[in-house]
């Protein structure tokens, strides 16, 4: 059994992580495909730096719940042949315990040098300027992914989804490609497809099966039944 788990924002949400697109959003007032771009840190890039720096302490505080937990739990079940990928940018699937994951969308706790384009982690507020440790240019942004960048680790993500027998989506709108696209290459490659959120989707329809619940509840019964089906 090889199995893809694309994660989103819903997952994290009973952690404390705000969503993107539930009413009191993370960007307040302002619709995330506006303010998510290259272009608007280019605009404001104090603002941006000042938003992202308030993310990361913010999740530092809050703790993986039971949704994180049950994934890291799958991955002891299953080893390799699970593969979660996330488009989160916390940290809290690696807290649960998982290692097999892809952050797709970056990581909050790296930046990305403007000046050289090497990756280093965050040990500073990126609003005070920290230098490259690379090549000691003050030039670093969060090295997240805004909306007409590349998402990371396609290829993998592509091998994995044409290989796998079964794909799960948990807590994610379908508003965003090319993450809402996966549940068509998956199926397509003949694997069972499985919704987990709280309400519809914009791609319910595209899904085998469906469950409809807060993640909390939803993924670790979902886990147990996986499980119980292996043995
Ligand atoms: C719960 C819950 C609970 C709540 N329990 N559930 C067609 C094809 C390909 C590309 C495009 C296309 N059309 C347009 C594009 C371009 C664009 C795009 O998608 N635009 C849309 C507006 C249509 N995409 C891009 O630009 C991407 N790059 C790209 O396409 O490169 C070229 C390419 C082409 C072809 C193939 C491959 C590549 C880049 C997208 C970057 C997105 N970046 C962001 C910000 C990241 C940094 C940050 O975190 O600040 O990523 S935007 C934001 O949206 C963030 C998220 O990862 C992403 C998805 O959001 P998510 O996770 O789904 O959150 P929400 O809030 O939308 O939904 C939460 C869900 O949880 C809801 O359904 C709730 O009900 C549920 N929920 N509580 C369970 N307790």
């Amino acid at each position: 059994m090889r199995l893809v788990v694309l994660t989103g924002a819903g997952i994290s949400a009973e952690s404390g992580v705000p969503t993107f697109r539930d009413a009191g959003g993370l960007w307040e007032g302002h619709r995330v495909e506006e303010v998510a771009t290259p272009e608007a840190f280019e605009r404001d890039p104090e603002t941006v730096q000042r938003f992202y720096d308030a993310r990361r302490r913010a999740v530092a505080q809050v703790d993986p719940n039971p949704a994180h937990d049950a994934l890291a739990r799958l991955e002891r079940e299953l080893g390799d042949n699970l593969l979660v990928v996330t488009q989160n940018i916390d940290d809290l699937h690696e807290r649960a315990g998982s290692r097999h994951i892809v952050h797709m969308h970056g990581d909050l706790l790296m930046a990305l040098c403007t000046a050289c384009g090497r990756r280093s982690s965050v040990t500073a507020e990126l609003i005070e300027r920290p230098p490259c440790p690379q090549c000691g240019e003050r030039m670093l942004r969060p090295d997240v992914v805004w909306f007409g960048e590349m998402p990371y680790d396609l290829d993998v993500i592509d091998e994995a989804l044409l290989a796998c027998d079964m794909f799960a989506a948990i807590g994610t709108s379908g508003a965003v490609y090319p993450a809402a696209g996966f549940v068509i290459t998956a199926a397509a490659a003949g694997a069972h497809t499985i919704e987990l959120n709280l309400t519809a989707s914009e791609i319910t329809p595209l899904f085998d099966e469906v469950r409809h619940g807060p993640a909390s509840l939803v993924v670790p019964s979902w886990v147990d039944e996986v499980v119980t089906a292996r043995t």
